[in-house]
């Protein structure tokens, strides 16, 4: 049986954008979990990408072909892992903060909340302080999930509690943060609510936050 896992790993490490969906699609069809090809395929992919981005093996050309071909085999997998939404458990809010245009992890986060029943509201990219505060008055979620990848945009996710604290709504909003270079150390030291290393992660938090 061909090992559809390597392939498809080995595909985004060679942005093989144009193969890519088929690829996934025999993957399924040979009975791959989703599940499994998100975080043993596309997710190991990428960190062999950025890996090899750090050791300067790779460029950002390549980095970013690699990341278009993730995404193109994340279309094919998503409507497999949203689940029924009937009932929704609450309502997040995910972002990317400014300064920051990486939006891989935080999409997927959003996904694997969304699959697990959560009213899911992605603001996108690059978010300043004053729009997400304006979404979330305007939204009232439960929960506000910010990702950051950039080190240099990490302070950001400061601001936007510091600023919920100043505008009085903060003790009846959970924020988790999350994104490569992010840690619980951090995470407890800016006074955010918790910290996920992975989507798993922060269903489980979001989860948590809901009984509290
Ligand atoms: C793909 C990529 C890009 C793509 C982004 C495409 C896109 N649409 O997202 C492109 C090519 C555009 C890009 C650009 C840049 N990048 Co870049 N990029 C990466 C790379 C290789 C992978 C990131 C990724 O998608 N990982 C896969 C996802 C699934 O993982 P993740 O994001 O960590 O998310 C998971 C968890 O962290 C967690 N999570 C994420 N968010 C959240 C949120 C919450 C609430 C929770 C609970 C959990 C959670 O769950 C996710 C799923 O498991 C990383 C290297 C790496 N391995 O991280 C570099 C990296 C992040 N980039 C880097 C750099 C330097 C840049 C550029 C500055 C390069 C340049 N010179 O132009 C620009 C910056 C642009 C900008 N302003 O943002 C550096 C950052 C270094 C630093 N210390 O800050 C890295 C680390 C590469 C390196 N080794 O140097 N990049």
């Amino acid at each position: 049986m061909t090992d559809y896992m390597d392939v498809i790993k080995n595909a985004v490490i060679g942005g093989k954008h144009g193969e890519i969906k088929g690829l996934v699609q025999k993957a399924l069809a040979a009975g791959f979990d989703p599940n499994a090809l998100i975080n043993d395929g596309l997710i190991a992919a990428m960190d062999v990408v950025g890996k090899d981005f750090g050791t300067g093996k790779i460029f950002v050309p390549e980095m970013l072909v690699a990341a278009v071909t993730m995404k193109s085999g994340l279309d094919i997998l998503k409507p497999l892992l949203v689940g029924d939404q009937a009932q929704s458990r609450g309502t997040v809010i995910m972002a990317t903060v400014k300064g920051d245009l990486h939006d891989i992890g935080k999409n997927l986060v959003s996904m694997m909340l969304e699959g697990a029943g959560f009213k899911t509201i992605d603001l996108g990219v690059d978010l300043s302080v004053e729009r997400l505060l304006d979404k979330v008055r305007e939204i009232k979620p439960q929960v506000v999930g910010l990702s950051a990848l950039l080190t240099t945009s990490m302070p950001e996710m400061r601001r936007v509690i510091e600023e919920l604290g100043a505008q009085g709504i903060r003790g009846s909003i959970k924020v988790m943060v999350g994104g490569a270079p992010v840690d619980r150390t951090f995470a407890a030291k800016i006074g955010a609510d918790g910290y996920g290393a992975n989507a798993a992660e922060a269903v489980e938090l979001a989860r948590r936050f809901m009984c509290q």
